[in-house]
C-alpha cells in the first residue's frame, strides 16, 4: 500500500471514529415502522427511514470481495427500496484485515470480509480453511457443504464469543505458489521464506513442509518479494495479478492444496438491532449470492491467468496427482494441530466437513 493510500485510510478511519463508530442503524434502537429485532422477529414492515450500512473489504477494487460487495449492495438497496445505502470501503481505506476485524467487533463498521488465514487468531476454529487438501476438487461439492445451514451453524458459537455473525462462507478460487523455483516436492520449501497470512495455523501449514513462515499484511507483500524479504507467497491467481505480485515472481505452482475462503461478517450486536425484513433482506441477498460469487471467482481467476501468461514470463506448474499425494502426506499432522488449538469444538468441526465433503463427493462423483 503506498504512503498516500495510508494517508486516506488514517482519515477515514478518523471520520468513522468522529462519526461515534455507528452507523445509522447501530444505536441500538429500533426506527419507526419496525419491527422488534430479536432473532425471529416479526416480519411485518421495513424501516422507513434511511439507514447506512458500512461494509469493508479485505481486496482492493475489482477483487472478488469487491464484485460480491458491489453486487451484494445492488441487491439489498434494491430489496430495501433504497432504505437502506451501503457503503463499501476497499482495502486501503480502514486497514489491515485484524484491524477491519476489530472495527467490526467494536461496532465502528457494520460488515465486513475476514478471512480465516487472518481471524483463526482470535477463532481458531475458523483455521479449518488453512488446512490443505480439506476441502473437494470439486467445487459443486464445496459448494454444497460451504453454504449449507449445517456448516453455518458450526461456527456460530465461536463468532459470537468474538461479538460477530457469521453471514456466509466464500470461496475466491484455487490457492497458487509463487516463487523464484518451482515448488514441486515438500523437501522444495526446506528454508523457504514464505509469507503467509497472520493465523498460526496458516503459518503451522508452511511449517510442515519445512518452509519458514514470514506472516506479514497483504499491502506488504510486493514491497517484500522486490526487496527479497520473502521468497514466496500464496494466493489466488486473481490476487496474483491485481497485486502484481506476478512481476516479482518468477514461478507459479498449482498445487491445489486449498481454496482461499473468506467469511462475510456482521458485528453481533448490530445484527440484534436489525427489524425482521432487514434481516430477511440479509439472508435473500446472501443466498443469491452463492452461485453468483463460485462463477464470478471461476471467471477472474481464468481471465487473470491469461493476463498474467500475455504480461510476463512466468513459468506455470501445475503439479501431477503423485506431486500432490507428498504434500497431503505431509500436510495431515497440522490436523492434529488445529484440533490441539481448537480441543472437542473444533475435532466436532473437522470431522462434520470432511464428513459431508466425502458424502458430496459421492453425490457428485457424476459431475
Ligand atoms: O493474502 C492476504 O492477506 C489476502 N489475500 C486475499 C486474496 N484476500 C484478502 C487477504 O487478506
Amino acid at each position: 500500500m503506498t504512503p498516500s493510500h495510508f494517508w486516506s485510510a488514517s482519515l477515514i478511519l478518523a471520520c468513522l471514529l468522529a462519526l461515534g463508530g455507528c452507523s445509522d442503524s447501530q444505536d441500538g434502537s429500533q426506527k419507526a415502522g419496525t419491527t422488534e429485532g430479536g432473532e425471529g422477529g416479526d416480519p411485518v414492515s421495513a424501516n422507513i427511514e434511511p439507514v447506512t450500512w458500512r461494509f469493508a473489504l479485505e481486496e482492493i477494487e475489482g477483487s472478488v470481495q469487491d464484485v460480491y460487495a458491489q453486487e451484494f449492495k445492488r441487491q439489498i438497496e434494491d430489496l430495501s427500496d433504497e432504505h437502506i445505502t451501503i457503503e463499501i470501503y476497499p482495502y486501503g481505506s480502514l486497514g489491515t484485515s485484524p484491524q477491519l476485524t476489530e472495527l467490526l467487533q467494536d461496532g465502528s463498521i457494520d460488515l465486513a470480509f475476514a478471512s480465516p488465514g487472518h481471524l483463526a487468531s482470535v477463532i481458531p476454529e475458523v483455521g479449518i480453511f488453512s488446512l490443505h487438501f480439506v476441502l473437494s476438487d470439486n467445487n459443486n461439492v464445496n459448494k454444497s457443504v460451504l453454504s449449507s445451514r449445517r456448516v453455518q451453524d458450526l461456527f456460530a458459537k465461536p463468532y459470537a464469543d468474538q461479538n460477530l455473525k457469521l453471514l456466509a462462507i466464500v470461496p475466491e478460487g484455487w490457492m497458487a505458489w509463487t516463487g523464484n523455483k518451482p515448488l514441486r516436492a515438500p523437501q522444495d520449501f526446506i528454508g523457504f521464506r514464505m509469507r503467509t497470512m497472520v493465523s498460526p495455523i496458516a503459518t503451522e501449514s508452511y511449517r510442515a513442509y519445512g518452509a519458514t513462515p514470514s506472516p506479514m499484511p497483504y499491502s506488504e507483500v510486493y514491497n517484500g518479494l522486490q526487496l527479497r524479504q520473502i521468497d514466496g507467497q500464496v494466493n489466488p491467481i486473481f490476487a496474483i495479478e491485481e497485486m502484481d505480485f506476478y512481476e516479482v515472481q518468477e514461478v507459479m505452482t498449482l498445487a491445489n492444496h486449498a481454496q482461499f475462503v473468506s467469511t462475510l461478517v456482521t458485528n453481533r450486536q448490530w445484527y440484534q438491532t436489525l427489524t425482521a425484513p432487514q434481516r430477511q433482506w440479509l439472508d435473500k441477498a446472501r443466498d443469491n449470492l452463492t452461485d453468483f460469487i463460485y462463477a464470478k471467482q471461476a471467471e477472474f481467476n481464468s481471465e487473470r491467468l491469461d493476463t498474467i501468461t500475455e504480461n510476463s514470463d512466468m513459468q506455470i506448474i501445475r503439479l501431477t496427482r503423485e506431486e500432490r499425494e507428498a504434500f497431503l502426506e505431509a500436510s495431515l499432522g497440522v490436523r492434529d494441530f488445529y484440533v490441539k488449538r481448537t480441543g472437542p469444538r473444533g475435532q466436532q468441526i473437522l470431522t462434520t466437513i470432511t464428513t459431508m465433503i466425502d458424502a458430496a463427493e459421492a453425490q457428485h462423483s457424476g459431475d
